[in-house]
C-alpha cells in the first residue's frame, strides 16, 4: 500500500443483529467476520483495512456487543467502558440501527457517548430492503430526530441495506466530506461576518430579560473544530444561549454532523468593548 494515503479509523457499533458484521464484510469486499445468529464469543475487536479514494480505512467490527446477557444487558457499565475505549481511538463511528427495530433509548445513549468523545457519528439505518415505503421511513425518521434529539445537527443520517450493498458507498463519501469539514479553518472575517449576521437577526435569547450576546469568536488550532466564544456577561453562559449559538453557527457555516467544541468565556467587564 502506498504511504501517501490519508488514514481514517472507522468503527461500527450498534445492537446485536443490526447488521454490523454484514456491513463490515461488504466494506472489505471479503468475508472475514462471521454473520448470523450463532456467533461465538470473540473478545477481541475484529479489524481490517481497505482503500477508498486515496484513503486507507482501518475498520473495526464490535463483536463484543453481541453478548446479549453478559455484556449487553446486565453489565451495561462494562459494555460502555469497552465501547468508550474503542471510540476514543477512532475518528468516525457508524452507529447501526435495524429499521425494523428502529431507534431506541440505548441507541441515543451510544450516540451521546460518541459525541462526548468528540467524534463524528453516522447514524445509519440498515435493512431498508425490508421497508415497504423507504421514502416515508426516511421522512418520519428525520422528523422524529429533529423533535426528539437535541443534538440533531451534530449527527449524520444515512439509510442503507448492507446485505444488498445499497447506499454503502454514499456513507463512505460522506465520511470523506466530513473529514474535510473537520479540518476547516475559518478566517477572522468569516467569524466576524457570522456575528454581524446574528446581530442583524437580533434574535438572541433573553435570560431574565437580559440579552446574552457573543462579543467575539476565535478559532483555536486543534485536531477538532474548537472555538472560544467571548460573551457580554460576567456569568456563565446559559444553556439556552449555548445551544442557540451552536445551532446558528452550524447553520451559518454548514457544519452539520461534525464535532465542534465551544468554550464560552465570560467577560470581567461586560460593558467594555
Ligand atoms: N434484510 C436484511 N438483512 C440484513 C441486512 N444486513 C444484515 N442483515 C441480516 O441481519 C442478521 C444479523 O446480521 P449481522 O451482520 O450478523 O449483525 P451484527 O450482530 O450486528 O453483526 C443476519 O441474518 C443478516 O443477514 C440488510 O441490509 N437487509
Ligand atoms: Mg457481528
Amino acid at each position: 500500500m502506498s504511504s501517501n494515503l490519508s488514514k481514517i479509523d472507522l468503527c461500527i457499533i450498534g445492537k446485536p443483529n443490526s447488521g454490523k458484521s454484514t456491513l463490515f464484510n461488504k466494506l472489505l469486499k471479503k468475508y472475514i467476520s462471521n454473520v448470523g445468529s450463532q456467533y461465538g464469543l470473540t473478545q477481541n475487536l475484529i479489524k481490517d483495512q481497505f482503500e477508498f479514494k486515496n484513503h486507507l480505512f482501518t475498520l473495526y467490527d464490535t463483536p463484543g456487543l453481541r453478548r446479549k446477557n453478559k455484556i449487553y444487558d446486565t453489565n451495561e457499565e462494562k459494555r460502555n467502558k469497552e465501547v468508550t475505549k474503542l471510540i476514543k481511538n477512532v475518528e468516525f463511528v457508524i452507529l447501526l440501527i435495524d429499521v425494523i427495530e428502529n431507534i431506541t433509548k440505548q441507541d441515543f445513549r451510544l450516540a451521546d457517548l460518541v459525541l462526548k468523545s468528540q467524534k463524528s457519528i453516522f447514524l445509519v439505518f440498515n435493512k431498508i430492503d425490508l421497508l415497504d415505503d423507504q421514502l416515508k421511513f426516511k421522512k418520519q425518521t428525520q422528523q422524529f430526530l429533529e423533535k426528539n434529539y437535541s443534538k440533531y445537527l451534530t449527527i449524520n443520517l444515512d439509510f442503507i441495506s448492507a446485505k444488498n450493498d445499497t447506499k454503502i458507498l454514499s456513507v463512505l463519501n460522506k465520511i470523506l466530506k466530513n473529514k474535510k469539514l473537520i479540518n476547516s479553518k475559518l478566517s477572522k472575517p468569516d467569524l466576524k461576518n457570522f456575528l454581524n449576521t446574528l446581530d442583524k437577526k437580533n434574535k438572541y435569547p433573553k435570560i431574565k430579560n437580559i440579552e446574552i450576546r457573543p462579543k467575539y469568536i476565535v478559532q483555536i488550532n486543534k485536531q477538532i473544530l474548537y472555538f472560544k466564544v467571548f460573551i457580554n456577561s460576567k456569568n456563565k453562559a446559559p444553556k439556552l444561549f449555548c445551544r442557540f449559538l451552536e445551532n446558528s453557527f452550524r447553520n451559518h457555516f454548514k457544519l452539520k454532523g461534525v464535532p465542534i467544541v465551544f468554550d464560552f468565556i465570560s467577560s470581567k467587564n461586560p460593558f467594555a468593548n
